[in-house]
C-alpha cells in the first residue's frame, strides 16, 4: 500500500507550517542561540524549561534553596593550594553539601531561567517553596522533617525526596544519611525538572542495589574520544586521554595537579547517575602511575573528585615489585613468591604510599595472564594465590582487590570460551581449612566481563556468575564501544546491558534447587546467593574531545550505565528518555523519535555485523570494520576460529556434541543452548554449527535469514539516518551536524559489513549471489514487465525499457505485505532516474531501502 510522506518515516514528525505550537517556536528561538553548543555539558545542561505553564509550577515549587552548614565537613584535601587551570569556567568545592548546593543553584537557574536565593540558615520556618538539603546531621530542616527511621532505609549512598505541607506552606526536603546520598537526591530533583517531572507531592525513596559502581578508565587504549579528529588520540601536546598525567609541548602546563574545567563536568556526570569510583589507568598498567610523581598527580584528581563521592583506584602489573623505577625498593624475581613476606610486603608498602596521599584509595584492578600480562601463574602460582597475596597486603589498609577473569590460556582448553571458568572454577570450590568453601579472600572481587568472550555485540552471559557463589562477583560491561562502532556509530548499549542483566541464570543451591532469585541481576547484586559486597564496572568513553565522549549519543551510554549499574531492573527505554529530554529536547515528538532510533541500534548494529550469534568477525587492526577471512598467529584472535565457515555450515559447535561449553552453564541453560532446536536464534551460533540450508522459525532457511538479517540493520541505519534528517529544525546545528555527518559514515560502514561478510560466507554456501530478498524485497512494473531478484547491496538498478514504452513505474509489489512504499520520483525520459521506498516495522525496528532505479533503453 502506497504512503503519503505525511505518514512515512515518523508518524507525527510533521512540522508543517501552521501547526506549529509555542514549543515549536520556542524551540526554534533557542535552537539559534545554541548552534555552536559541543555537546560538553553532557546530560547536565540546564537548559530554560520551555513549557510556560511547566515553567511557572516549578517556579512557584521552588523559590529558595537552603543548605544548612553546607562547608562544615570540608572533605580530606591532600594537595596545597590545589587549584583550576586559568581560566576555568568550573569551580573547586569543599564539602559534598557544597557541590550539592552549588549544582541547584546552577541548575535552578538554568532550568526556572532565574536565580534562586540561596539560604545557610534555617530561620523559623522554611518558606513555601524552599528546597531543603543535607542529612540529619547537617540540617536542623531535614531533622524536624524526616525521622531517623524514616531515612534508615536508604542506606549510605541513598536518599529521600520527600514534598512536605506545612499550612499553606509546601516545601521540598532532598536528604541522605551521608552528604553523597544528599548530592545524589539533588541530581535526582534536578533531573525531575530537566525532563519535565513533576516536583509536586514527592515521596521518593531510592538506593542502589549494588554497592561498588566504579568505571575503568583504559587512558591509551580503546579510546574513541580524543579531541583528534582525524583518529582518535589528541591535539597539542594532549594524548587524548580525559586526565592529563603527562602532556606535553602548549599543554605541558595542564597536567595534574592542575584541574581542568572536563574534570569538574565528569565528576558531576559521574556523581549525577551515582558513579562512585573510578581506576584512572588502563589494565595494561604502567608501573609509573605507582611512582611518587605520578601519585601526587593521582592526589591532586582524588582531592578534585572527592566531593563528589568518587574514590579513586589504580590498575596495577603483578611484577611491578621488581621495576627498577622503585629501586631501591625492589624485588627480584624469586622474591616474587605470592605466599612469602616480601612481595605482601611490597604491595603493602607501595600501597601504604598511595593511601598517605589518597586515604580513600579504594585498591588495585589487576589484569594478570592475560594477553601477555604477567601473573602469578609465570611463577607456578595460581589465581587464587596471586590475587590473594595483593588482597591480604592491602586489606589491613581497608582496600579491594579487582581481579579480571578476562584470561584465555590457549593450553588450558581447544575452545577459549571455556577457559576461564576452568581456571577460576576450582578455586571457588575449595573447601578451606575452616570448613567454608572458596579460596578467594573477602576483599577480592573477581571482575568479569559480561560475556564468555570479549565485549562482542551480543554475548550469552558469561556461565561464572552464579558458578562462583563463593566469592564476590563483579561484573564489567564495555562503555567504550570497541565493538560496537566505536566513536562511528550510534549504538545504544542500554538494551543489550538489560538484556544481560535480566537474563535468567537458572542458578541452583549446592542441592540442586533453583535459587529464587537468580537473573543476572541477582548475582551481581548479591541477592542471590547473599553476597553483601557488590560491584559493577564499566569500562569508560571518556576522552578529551569537547563532547568528551567523541559521539555525541555515546554519552548516553555513560548515563545508562550510571543508572542501569545503580538500578540494574530499569528499563533501558526510560533511561534513554530521560538521557533525551536532558541532552536534547523535551519536546514530544523529538523525544519519541530519538528514544526509537537509539532502542533499535544495538540490535540492528548485531543483525549487520554478528547476526544470529556470529562473533568476532572484526579486523584485528582496530575492531571497527569486518574481516571475516582473517587468520592470526593466535588462532582465538581470529574471525576463521570463531565462524567456523564449511561447506556444510556456519558457527562454532560448543553443543555437547562440540566443546560442550555449554556444560558450564546450570542445567537448564546447558540443556536448552545445547540443543540446536531451542538455542534462542539470536545466540545461534554461539553454540551450533548450523547447516546453511536448516530451516529457521521464520520459514526460510538459514541462508537467507541470515543474508536477511545483514540487510536488515543496514537498513535500519537508513531509517535512522533518515529520521534524524527529519529533526533537523528541533536540533541545536553543531550537533545535528556532526550527527548526521557520523550517521552517513555509519549507513556505508554498516554496508561494508553486510557486504564483505555475505561475499566470503557465499564462498562456503555454494548459494547464488544474494539478492535482496527480505523484508523490503519488491518488484516493479515497468511496460509492463515485472522485474525483481534486485541485488542486495548495489546503489542503483538498471532497468530495461523497451523502445516505445514508458519508463514509469506503474506497480510497485512488495513482497512482504507487511511493508509499505513510497515511489518518490519517477523518470521522466529514457535514460532517467526513479525512487521508490519501501518501509517496514520490523522485530527491532523500521527498516528503509530506497531503490534508484536507472531506466535505460534495452538492447532489442
Ligand atoms: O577487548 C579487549 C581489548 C584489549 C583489552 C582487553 C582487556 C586492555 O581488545 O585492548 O586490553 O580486552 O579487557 O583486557
Amino acid at each position: 500500500m502506497p504512503v503519503t510522506a505525511a505518514t512515512g518515516l515518523v508518524a507525527g514528525t510533521g512540522t508543517a507550517s501552521g501547526t506549529a505550537g509555542w514549543e515549536d517556536l520556542a524551540a526554534g528561538l533557542g535552537t539559534t542561540a545554541d548552534d555552536a553548543y559541543d555537546g560538553s555539558d553532557l546530560w547536565l545542561r540546564y537548559v530554560p524549561v520551555s513549557d510556560p505553564n511547566l515553567l511557572w509550577k516549578y517556579r512557584e515549587t521552588v523559590t529558595t534553596v537552603i543548605v544548612e552548614n553546607a562547608g562544615r565537613n570540608k572533605v580530606h584535601r591532600h594537595t596545597p593550594n590545589l587549584g583550576m587551570a586559568p581560566g576555568s569556567a568550573e569551580r573547586l568545592v569543599e564539602s559534598t553539601l557544597e557541590a550539592a548546593r552549588d549544582e541547584l543553584v546552577r541548575g535552578l537557574r538554568g532550568l526556572l531561567d532565574r536565580a534562586v536565593p540561596v539560604r545557610a540558615d534555617p530561620g523559623d520556618r522554611p518558606p513555601g517553596g524552599a528546597v531543603i538539603v543535607g542529612t540529619r546531621d547537617s540540617s536542623q530542616l531535614v531533622r524536624q522533617h524526616l525521622s531517623a527511621r524514616d531515612l534508615a532505609s536508604v542506606g549510605d549512598d541513598g536518599y529521600l525526596i520527600r514534598s512536605v505541607s506545612r499550612g499553606t506552606r509546601e516545601f521540598t526536603v532532598i536528604a541522605g544519611n551521608t552528604e553523597v546520598g544528599a548530592l545524589y537526591g539533588t541530581f535526582a530533583f534536578l533531573r525531575r525538572l530537566q525532563t519535565h517531572k513533576t516536583i509536586t507531592r514527592l515521596d521518593i525513596s531510592e538506593s542502589p542495589r549494588v554497592r561498588n559502581r566504579h568505571l575503568n578508565n583504559w587512558e591509551t587504549v580503546r579510546l574513541y574520544s580524543g579531541n583528534n579528529p582525524s583518529g582518535t588520540g589528541g591535539l597539542n601536546g594532549e594524548n587524548g586521554t580525559i586526565f592529563n598525567f603527562a602532556a606535553t609541548g602548549q599543554s605541558a602546563g595542564l597536567n595534574l595537579p592542575v584541574i581542568l574545567d572536563r574534570y569538574i563536568v565528569v565528576a558531576r556526570a559521574m556523581a549525577s547517575v551515582g558513579i562512585n569510583g573510578i581506576t584512572i589507568n588502563l589494565v595494561n598498567a604502567d608501573n609509573v602511575y605507582l611512582t611518587p610523581a605520578y601519585i601526587a598527580q593521582e592526589a591532586a584528581l582524588a582531592d578534585a573528585l572527592r566531593p563528589y563521592g568518587i574514590k579513586i583506584a589504580l590498575s596495577i602489573n603483578y611484577t611491578a615489585p621488581t621495576d627498577p623505577r622503585f629501586a631501591p625498593d625492589t624485588l627480584t624475581n624469586e622474591q616474587l613468591d605470592p605466599h612469602g613476606a616480601e612481595f605482601r610486603g611490597w604491595w603493602n608498602r607501595r600501597a601504604a604510599l598511595v593511601q598517605a596521599s589518597v586515604p580513600d584509595f579504594t585498591g588495585f584492578t589487576v589484569k594478570a595472564n592475560s594477553e601477555g600480562q604477567p601473573g602469578p601463574q609465570d611463577f607456578g602460582d595460581d589465581h587464587g594465590d596471586g590475587a590473594n597475596a595483593i588482597a591480604a597486603a592491602v586489606d589491613p589498609l581497608g582496600m579491594k582487590i579487582f581481579w579480571r577473569t578476562f584470561v584465555y590460556n590457549a593450553d588450558v582448553d581447544e575452545d577459549r570460551l571455556k577457559r576461564a571458568y576452568l581456571e577460576f572454577g576450582y578455586i571457588d570450590d575449595e573447601r578451606q581449612p575452616d570448613g567454608t568453601k572458596g579460596r578467594f579472600l573477602d576483599n577480592v572481587f573477581l571482575q568479569t566481563k559480561n560475556g564468555p568472550l570479549d565485549f562482542q555485540g551480543r554475548e550469552p552471559i558469561h556461565p561464572m556468575f552464579g558458578r562462583m557463589e563463593n566469592t564476590n562477583q563483579a561484573l564489567e560491561l564495555q562503555i567504550t564501544q570497541e565493538y560496537t562502532g566505536q566513536d562511528e556509530m550510534l549504538c545504544y548499549l542500554g538494551p543489550m546491558w538489560e538484556e544481560a542483566l535480566k537474563t535468567d541464570t537458572y542458578a541452583r543451591d549446592e542441592r540442586g534447587r533453583l535459587l529464587d532469585k537468580r537473573l543476572m541481576g541477582h548475582i551481581v547484586d548479591g541477592t542471590a546467593q547473599g553476597h553483601s559486597d557488590t560491584a559493577i564496572v564499566g569500562v569508560a568513553n571518556l576522552g578529551n574531545a569537547d563532547n568528551l565522549t567523541g559521539h555525541h549519543f555515546s554519552q548516553a551510554n555513560l548515563f545508562a550505565f550510571g543508572r542501569q549499574s545503580w538500578d540494574w531492573t530499569l528499563d533501558s527505554a526510560d533511561i534513554a528518555a530521560d538521557w533525551v529530554r536532558m541532552t536534547w529536547s523535551n519536546r514530544g515528538n523529538v523525544v519519541g523519535t530519538i528514544v526509537r532510533m537509539m532502542m533499535g541500534s544495538w540490535e540492528a548494529l548485531v543483525s549487520y555485523q554478528t547476526p544470529l550469534g556470529m562473533a568476532h568477525q572484526f579486523r584485528s587492526s582496530d575492531h571497527y570494520g569486518p574481516n571475516p577471512a582473517e587468520r592470526l598467529a593466535r588462532d582465538d584472535w581470529s574471525p576463521v576460529y570463531y565462524n567456523k565457515a564449511d561447506s556444510s555450515g556456519l558457527g562454532y559447535d560448543r553443543s555437547p556434541t562440540g566443546s560442550d561449553f555449554t556444560a558450564q552453564y546450570f542445567p537448564t541453560l546447558a540443556a536448552r543452548y545445547g540443543d540446536i532446536d531451542t538455542v534462542p536464534e539470536n545466540l545461534l551460533m554461539w553454540f551450533h554449527h548450523v547447516p546453511w540450508d536448516r530451516r529457521m522459525r521464520s520459514g526460510r532457511i538459514f541462508w537467507d535469514e541470515l543474508v536477511h538479517r545483514y540487510q536488515m540493520g543496514v537498513q535500519y541505519v537508513t531509517w535512522m539516518r533518515l529520521t534524524w534528517d527529519s529533526l533537523r529544525s528541533s536540533i541545536d546545528a553543531r550537533r545535528f551536524a556532526e550527527v548526521e555527518s557520523k550517521l552517513a559514515v555509519h549507513e556505508a560502514d554498516a554496508g561494508d559489513w553486510r557486504d564483505t561478510c555475505v561475499n566470503y560466507w557465499k564462498r562456503f554456501s555454494g548459494r547464488d549471489n544474494p539478492v535482496d530478498g527480505g523484508p523490503l524485497s519488491i518488484k516493479i512494473v515497468v511496460g509492463g514487465r515485472a522485474i525483481g531478484a534486485f541485488d542486495l547491496s548495489a546503489s542503483s538498478y538498471p532497468i530495461p525499457v523497451p523502445a516505445g514504452a514508458s519508463p514509469k513505474i506503474t506497480k510497485v509489489i512488495p513482497s512482504d505485505r507487511a511493508a509499505r512504499y513510497e515511489i518518490l520520483s519517477q523518470a521522466d525520459g529514457v535514460p532517467g532516474q526513479a525512487v521508490v521506498r519501501v518501509i517496514k516495522e520490523d522485530f527491532f525496528g523500521p527498516i528503509v531501502k530506497d531503490y534508484v532505479f536507472v531506466m535505460e533503453r534495452a538492447s532489442t
